[in-house]
C-alpha cells in the first residue's frame, strides 16, 4: 500500500509538531506550511526534520501563509495531498483584540482561502480536510457541558474568526461534497505550549521562581474555568476525525474543569510550595504558606474586554463514534509541564543537580 501524504498547515505550532510526529509515526509523509519569519521558528519540529537532499524523505516543509491564496494552490497542487489538516492560525485570544483584522485574515479568510485551493486545484473529491475549531466558538454560552448541539456565542475576534472558519467548513462539506471535518477541541496544553498561554506562563515561572530566576508571576482572571487536557490526546482525535467514514463535526475534551487558580496551586505544588490567597479583585495575593514570600500579583493588563468562564466539554460523541477518549490526566499535565520547565532552565543555566 503507498504511504499516504498530510499536508499541515501551522506545522511550527504545538498541535503541529505532535501531529507531524504522530503521521510519521503511522507511515504518513508529511509536508508542513511554515511562515517566514527573521528568526528561527522551527524549534518543535527540528526533531524531525530531515535533509531534502536524502532519499526517501518523508518530512518536508514548504514556505506559505494563509493569507496568500496563490502560494496555498501552488502548495497543494505541488504536494497533492490526501488529507490537509488546518491547525494554522493566530490563536492567542487576548491578541486577537489587539490585531482583529489581522486573525480574521488568517484564520477566517485562510480557511476559506484553503478550501478553494482544494476546488480549485480539483482534488476536493480525493483529499480529506480538518479544521481546527475551538471551544471558545461556545464562548458564552450558559449551557454546560457543552457539545457539538450547544449553540455558539463567540466572545473575542479570535472566536469570531473561527466561527466563520467552522460555517464555512461545513458549507464546503455540504455545497460540494467535501469530507470536512470540525474538531471542536477545548484547550490543550503540553511542554510544547507556546509561553503566553496561562497554564505555560504558569509552570515557566513556577520553575524560574524556584530556581531564583523571578520573584513573582502576574496573571489575569484566575477564576476562569477550563477544560485542560494534553496536546498529545488531541493530535489522535484529530486524525481520527480525518478517519471516520463520514464528514462530521466533534467534540474533544476531557469532561473535567479547573480553574486558572487551581492550575497555579497544582502547579506550585509540584516544587513542595503551598498557596494561599489574601485580598480580592485586583488586589489579590498569593502567597508562599511556608515562607510567607509573595508569589502571584494580579495585572489587569491580562483581563480581556470579554472572557470565557466557563469551558466545560461533553466528549461522548467522539467517545462513541471514533473510540476517542483522553488517556492523560489534569495532574499529569500540571506535572509534566512543571518537569519539563524545570529541566529547560536547568539546562540553559547549564546547571544538572536538580532534575539533571
Ligand atoms: P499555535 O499558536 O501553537 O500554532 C499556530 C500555528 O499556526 C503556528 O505554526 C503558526 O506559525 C501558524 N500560523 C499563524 N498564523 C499563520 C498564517 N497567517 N499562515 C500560516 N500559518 C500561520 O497553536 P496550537 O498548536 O495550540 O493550535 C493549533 C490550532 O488549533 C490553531 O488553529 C488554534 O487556534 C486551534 N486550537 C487550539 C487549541 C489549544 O488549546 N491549543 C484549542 C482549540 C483550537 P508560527 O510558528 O510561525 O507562529
Ligand atoms: P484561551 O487560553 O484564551 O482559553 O485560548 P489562555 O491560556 O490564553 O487563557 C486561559 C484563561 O486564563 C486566563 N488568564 C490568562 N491568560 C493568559 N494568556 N495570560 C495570563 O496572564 C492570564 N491570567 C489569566 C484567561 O483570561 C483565560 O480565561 C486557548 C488558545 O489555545 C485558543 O487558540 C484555543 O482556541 C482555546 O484555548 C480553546
Amino acid at each position: 500500500m503507498t504511504a499516504k501524504t498530510a499536508l499541515i498547515i501551522g506545522v511550527t505550532g504545538q498541535d503541529g509538531a505532535y501531529l507531524s510526529e504522530l503521521l510519521l509515526n503511522k507511515g504518513y509523509i508529511v509536508h508542513g506550511l511554515k511562515r517566514r519569519s527573521s528568526s528561527f521558528n522551527t524549534a518543535r519540529i527540528d526533531h524531525l526534520y530531515q535533509d531534502p537532499h536524502d532519499d526517501d524523505v518523508r518530512f518536508r516543509l514548504h514556505f506559505g501563509d494563509l493569507t496568500d491564496a496563490t502560494n496555498l494552490c501552488r502548495v497543494v497542487q505541488e504536494v497533492q495531498p490526501d488529507e490537509i489538516y488546518n491547525l494554522g492560525a493566530q490563536s492567542h485570544v487576548q491578541v486577537s483584540f489587539e490585531t482583529p483584522e489581522y486573525t480574521a485574515n488568517s484564520d477566517a479568510l485562510g480557511t476559506l482561502r484553503l478550501l478553494e485551493a482544494m476546488r480549485i486545484m480539483k482534488i476536493e473529491k480525493t483529499c480529506r480536510f480538518y479544521q481546527a475549531s475551538t471551544s471558545e466558538l461556545f464562548g458564552k454560552s450558559v449551557e454546560a457541558p457543552q457539545s457539538e448541539k450547544t449553540p455558539f456565542y463567540p466572545r473575542s475576534p479570535y472566536a469570531a474568526a473561527k466561527l466563520y472558519a467552522y460555517w464555512i467548513t461545513v458549507n464546503y462539506r455540504e455545497a460540494y461534497g467535501f469530507h470536512a471535518s470540525n474538531g471542536i477541541l477545548f484547550n490543550h496544553e503540553s511542554p510544547m505550549r507556546g509561553e503566553t498561554f496561562v497554564t505555560r506562563k504558569i509552570t515557566r515561572a513556577v520553575a524560574a521562581i524556584e530556581l531564583g530566576f523571578q520573584d513573582k508571576l502576574r496573571l489575569g482572571n484566575l477564576d476562569a474555568k477550563r477544560d485542560w487536557g494534553h496536546a498529545r490526546d488531541y493530535v489522535e482525535g484529530m486524525w481520527r476525525i480525518v478517519q471516520h467514514e463520514t464528514p462530521d463535526d466533534f467534540v474533544l475534551a476531557t469532561g473535567e474543569t479547573h480553574t486558572v487558580r487551581e492550575f497555579v496551586e497544582k502547579a506550585f505544588g509540584n516544587v513542595g510550595k503551598e498557596i494561599e490567597w489574601s485580598g480580592a479583585g485586583v488586589d489579590e495575593i498569593g502567597y508562599d504558606r511556608k515562607s510567607g514570600k509573595e508569589l502571584i500579583e494580579i495585572d489587569p493588563r491580562y483581563f480581556r474586554p470579554t472572557e470565557v468562564e466557563l469551558l466545560l466539554g461533553n466528549p461522548e460523541k467522539a467517545r462513541e463514534a471514533l473510540g476517542w477518549k483522553h488517556t492523560i490526566s489534569f495532574e499529569e499535565l500540571v506535572s509534566e509541564m512543571v518537569e519539563s520547565d524545570m529541566r529547560n532552565m536547568m539546562r540553559e543555566e547549564g546547571r544538572n543537580d536538580l532534575y539533571g
